[in-house]
């Protein structure tokens, strides 16, 4: 069973490396970048919502993105695991989470934080092309991600839940530093 956060910058390879760790752990991937993209492409109420703070590389409302964790933690598959990808995103995130699971009594193992240095972000990002990827709003997800969401390495860190892990090298390699980091927990 894994149940692991994973904390990194915008284009730190987050999605990359969930896709390789559902193929090998067999548990759901969570990410609420992607859950907030199907909301956008729904035109759900949540989704009209969301879409301006992505367009401009900030941050959805906390109570929005909770309530979506909250849902999703809830159906079956979870049960037995989960990978949150880009969740979360803020301390008080943080803290949601910590009540959820505390209810849930499914704590976590461990937080894997990809470090990425921020002129790789924007060289990756670039070739990605997304709507959300031009260079302005890089920058500003990327300064957004300095301010808000690199603090919680410490957070973690106290609970003695961190585990660092460097974010360049090619894909195969990243993947093994990260499951030689879950598999001593
Ligand atoms: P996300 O979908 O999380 O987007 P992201 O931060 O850019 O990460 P992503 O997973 O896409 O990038 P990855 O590192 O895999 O969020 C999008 C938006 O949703 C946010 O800006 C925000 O507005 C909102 N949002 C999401 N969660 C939220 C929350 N909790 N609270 C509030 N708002 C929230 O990969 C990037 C690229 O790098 C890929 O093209 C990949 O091919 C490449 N890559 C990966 N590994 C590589 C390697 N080793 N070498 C070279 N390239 C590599």
């Amino acid at each position: 069973m894994l149940k692991i956060v994973l904390l990194g910058s915008p284009g730190s390879g987050k999605g990359t490396q969930s896709a390789k760790l559902v193929e090998e752990y067999g548990v759901p991937q969570i990410s609420t970048g992607d859950l907030l993209r199907s909301a956008v492409a729904a035109q759900s109420e949540l989704g009209l919502k969301a879409k301006a703070a992505m367009d401009a590389g900030g941050l959805v409302a906390d109570e929005i993105v909770v309530g979506m964790i909250r849902e999703r933690l809830n159906e079956p598959d979870a049960e037995e695991g989960f990978i949150l990808d880009g969740f979360p995103r803020t301390r008080a995130q943080a803290e949601e989470l910590d009540e959820l699971l505390t209810e849930l009594d499914r704590p976590l193992q461990c937080v894997v934080h990809l470090q990425v240095e921020k002129e790789e972000i924007v060289h990756r990002l670039l070739a990605r092309g997304r709507s959300d990827d031009s260079e302005e709003t890089i920058r500003n997800r990327f300064a957004v991600f300095q301010e808000q969401t690199e603090p919680l390495a410490a957070y973690y860190e106290k609970r003695g839940l961190l585990k660092t892990v460097k974010g360049t090298g090619t894909v195969d390699e990243i993947f093994g530093r990260i499951k030689a980091a879950v598999d001593s927990v």
